[in-house]
């Protein structure tokens, strides 16, 4: 799958990646130089191999790859970006967007599309000019992409828990009834008493009830790693492609992990017994993680 994150310089696109994807924090995104040309980088999510190319949006850059669109092929996801702390340059960017919707037109290639409205936050800069930046950009942008499968989103790497869910929320967009499956998990997650972390074998966050568990779409290091050394004993001494684990201490913590189809675990930490009704809840839940497990495989396999 390849998503290619677009806009004028400066706008936030490799900020973008780096605080969701690559465990960098707000504030480092301050010390980013300019991107030259085009990056590319791979991330694993849920078993599919994600090709994320973050198009330089500095003038030169961006006159190169499009006098030579070859870079630009093959794009299933296409996130325009729009600084929305820049309102002087949403003309040059919907010219820019214009002129890319006219080369996929020509390549005969339709991808999806999610505009973010970025920065929307006050970080250095002023709250009533954000509201009026807003509805401008609506009144402007929208309509670029009335021919395509579009969504339009307000993003800001400060606020990184839902920046994480966007960029979850667009990768399983391509999985046929996943979002339902997540959105049923989110609301059992709440019912049950004990942090649960639902996250894929690569260690990409998809749901969880804890705070300070993840940066961005990663998994905490340290549950990571648990996780690693979990999945390479199923995969080498149990050689069965679902597995769970168990931990506990002296003093009742409790430590549990379900691994399904080579592809989803599920955390549980909990520090005492749980009750009868959250013990159904996380049955209920376990049991459809594993359908959830079992749909992303056929959908590979398709
Ligand atoms: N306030 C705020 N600033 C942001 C946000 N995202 C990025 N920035 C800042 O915007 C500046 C430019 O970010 P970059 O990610 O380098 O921009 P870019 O789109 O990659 O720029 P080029 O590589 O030149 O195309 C940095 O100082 C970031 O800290 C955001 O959501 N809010
Ligand atoms: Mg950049």
């Amino acid at each position: 799958m390849k998503i290619s994150l677009v806009g004028l310089g400066g706008c936030g696109k490799t900020s973008l990646y780096s605080v969701a994807f690559a465990e960098k924090s707000p504030q480092d995104t301050k010390a980013l130089s300019p991107t030259i040309l085009y990056e590319t980088r791979r991330h694993p999510f849920l078993g599919l191999q994600v090709g994320i190319f973050d198009f330089g949006g500095q003038e030169q850059y961006r006159k190169e790859y499009m006098e030579k669109p070859d870079i630009l092929k093959g794009t299933d996801i296409l996130i325009p970006i729009v600084d929305l702390h820049d309102p002087n340059n949403f003309e040059q960017a919907k010219e820019y967007f214009i002129g890319l919707l006219d080369i996929y037109r020509k390549n005969n290639e339709k991808p999806k599309v999610f505009l973010f409205l970025h920065k929307f936050d006050v970080e250095d800069y002023p709250k009533e000019l954000l509201d009026t930046n807003v509805k401008k950009a609506k009144e402007l942008f929208i309509d670029v992409f009335k021919d395509y499968d579009f969504e339009h989103m307000l993003t800001s790497i400060y606020d990184q828990d839902k920046l994480a869910k966007t960029f979850r929320d667009i990768l399983i967009a391509s999985y046929a009834d996943l979002k339902s499956h997540v959105e049923k998990a989110e609301e059992r997650l709440e019912e049950i008493k004990a942090k649960i972390i639902i996250s894929d074998i690569s260690g990409n966050v998809i749901v969880h009830n804890v705070q300070g568990v993840s940066s961005g779409l990663t998994l905490r290091g340290d549950l990571r790693d648990f996780i690693n050394a979990c999945n390479t004993v199923r995969e080498n001494i149990f050689m069965t492609d679902s597995a769970s684990f168990k931990g506990a201490s002296d003093d009742g913590k409790e430590i549990e992990l379900h691994i399904f189809k080579y592809i989803l675990s599920v955390l549980i930490m909990k520090s005492e017994e749980l009750d009868m009704e959250s013990q159904d809840v996380l049955k209920t839940l376990l049991n459809d993680m594993k359908l959830f497990a079992d749909l992303v495989i056929s959908a590979h396999v398709d």
